[in-house]
């Protein structure tokens, strides 16, 4: 089956026969107990959510329907133009993510060229409105409000809006939104950065022959064939920053759901808010420092670090910034993690490519100051001693790599998170839609009763 909606309904029946079967025979099996521990702190360790494709392991980082990030970067296919030597398309993830099945190159082709097609128009209406929008408005609050705007053109929303449709279809409506939203990504993004560089003209064009991650890279002004190019690349670096925006963009579509970004989506869209609404909302919660935010945090980070300490061998006086940094209240943006206890894989991911290309990178401070933040913080951490995972997480690594080819606005590196965040959560939402899981509504307690329970 070449094409995704078609591979996605061959699996349906039996995905549907199995969940039906454990709400009939296992509903009552409990899962866990649920400490008061957990109701005040956030829901850790709560496994009261159902997620299809992704599961995160405290020790080993994320797998994406079981697949670790380094089986994905062997069995996912790449673009035709790299010949195996490149990073996997994020279009490859999306198919591992809806069906559970690693593509093969003609279905990878089939779905770059769907997305390239549905993404070569934006609505005329949501242009005109992030035109319209103050050139100092946070990126991220720009992409909500594009995203948001969409609904108007939300096919699920009309549809149930006229009646038309029953519950076991709704998938199909939802599909055609999450589709037309994920491949209006690279339109909205290269408007949105281009509205703080180049008072919103283009910086490239849309090319309907290319992949996904090309085109952000294009409308950023970031390749050679397509873009105004004002970085003046040559063709292997700009090459090479189409890997980087296709590996980024592969590794951060999801994290299970319990993050904020995917738990928000999945949330409002439990209410059969249509996908614009609910991924809106998510980016919502991606524009939080303590969340994908803290991709733009690291660099303003990794920039003013670099500023104040005289070379990046200078263990000391990094341990004296950082401990300035702590005893001011702030937190070390890049390092933590709510689930995570061990350096995070993604991390990992990302500083590889830098490593793969010493040329580029060996003579970057700020890039060679990151690698160096995570010797050097992870020991500052567990001496400062609050934080239960002192190691880097995805955030550490990513902007600065961007900065270094020239992408240098310090709010913008967000957007590409949502860009690619968007794959993980809307899978689950056609997904939530398939199985007819109802709208989402936890019980919450007050103090009275917490003391009932505690006995106090
Ligand atoms: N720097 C300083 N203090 C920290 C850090 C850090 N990087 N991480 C955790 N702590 C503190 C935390 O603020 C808390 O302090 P207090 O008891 O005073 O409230 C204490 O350590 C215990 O927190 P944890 O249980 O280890 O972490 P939690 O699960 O609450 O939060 C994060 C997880 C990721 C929000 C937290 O580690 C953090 O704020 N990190 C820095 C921001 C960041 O990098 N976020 C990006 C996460 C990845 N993403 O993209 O979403
Ligand atoms: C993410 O990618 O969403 C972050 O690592 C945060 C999380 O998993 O909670």
């Amino acid at each position: 089956l070449l094409n995704l909606k078609a591979a996605i309904a061959d699996v349906i029946p039996k995905r549907r026969e199995e969940l039906l079967h454990i709400k009939k025979n296992f509903s009552d099996v409990k899962v866990g107990d649920i400490t008061i521990g957990s109701v005040i702190n956030g829901m850790r360790g709560n496994q009261s959510m159902y997620w299809e494709s992704t599961t995160l392991d405290p020790n080993e980082g994320i797998r994406f329907h079981g697949k670790t990030i380094a089986e994905c970067q062997k069995l996912l296919p790449g673009a035709p133009e790299d010949n195996g030597k490149g990073e996997f398309l994020p279009e490859s993830m999306l198919w591992l993510l809806m069906t559970g099945e690693v593509p093969s190159e003609e279905q990878v082709r089939k779905l770059t060229q769907e997305l390239a097609e549905r993404g070569a128009k934006l609505p005329p209406h949501t242009e005109k409105l992030l035109t319209s929008l103050p050139r100092d408005m946070h990126p991220m609050t720009q992409l909500a409000i594009a995203l948001a705007s969409m609904n108007k053109g939300s096919i699920f929303a009309e549809k149930y809006q006229e009646g038309s449709i029953g519950k076991m279809d709704y998938w199909e409506y939802v599909y055609e939104d999450v589709l037309n939203l994920i491949a209006a990504l690279p339109k909205i993004t290269g408007k949105i950065y281009s509205n703080i560089v180049n008072d919103g003209e283009p910086l490239g064009h849309y090319n309907v022959e290319k992949d996904w991650s090309y085109n952000i890279a294009s409308l950023l002004g970031m390749t050679v064939s397509d873009s105004v190019n004002m970085h003046s690349l040559t063709q292997e670096r700009s090459n090479d920053f189409v890997n980087l925006v296709r590996l980024y963009c592969g590794i951060h579509v999801d994290h299970e759901g319990g993050n904020v970004s995917a738990h928000t989506t999945h949330l409002v869209g439990s209410a059969l808010s249509d996908p614009y609404l609910s991924y809106s909302s998510g980016i919502m919660g991606l524009a939080g420092p303590l969340h994908g935010l803290a991709a733009q945090e690291v660099v303003r980070f990794l920039v003013e670090m670099e500023k104040d300490v005289d070379s990046v061998e200078n263990v000391k006086q990094v341990e004296e910034y950082l401990w300035k940094v702590l005893n001011s209240s702030r937190v070390i943006p890049g390092y933590g993690h709510a689930v995570l206890r061990k350096p995070d894989p993604r991390f990992d991911a990302m500083l590889n490519f830098a490593e793969k290309r010493p040329k580029e990178f060996k003579s970057d401070a700020k890039v060679q100051l990151m690698k160096q933040l995570s010797q050097i913080a992870p020991k500052v951490l567990k001496e400062h001693g609050k934080t239960k995972n002192p190691y880097p997480n995805v955030d550490s690594a990513s902007g600065i790599l961007f900065y270094h080819y020239g992408i240098d606005q310090l709010l913008f590196f967000t957007v590409i998170f949502g860009c690619s965040r968007a794959m993980g959560p809307l899978s689950q939402l056609v997904w939530d839609r398939i199985l007819g899981l109802p709208i989402e509504r936890p019980k919450s307690i007050d103090l009275n009763t917490i003391k009932k329970i505690c006995k106090i």
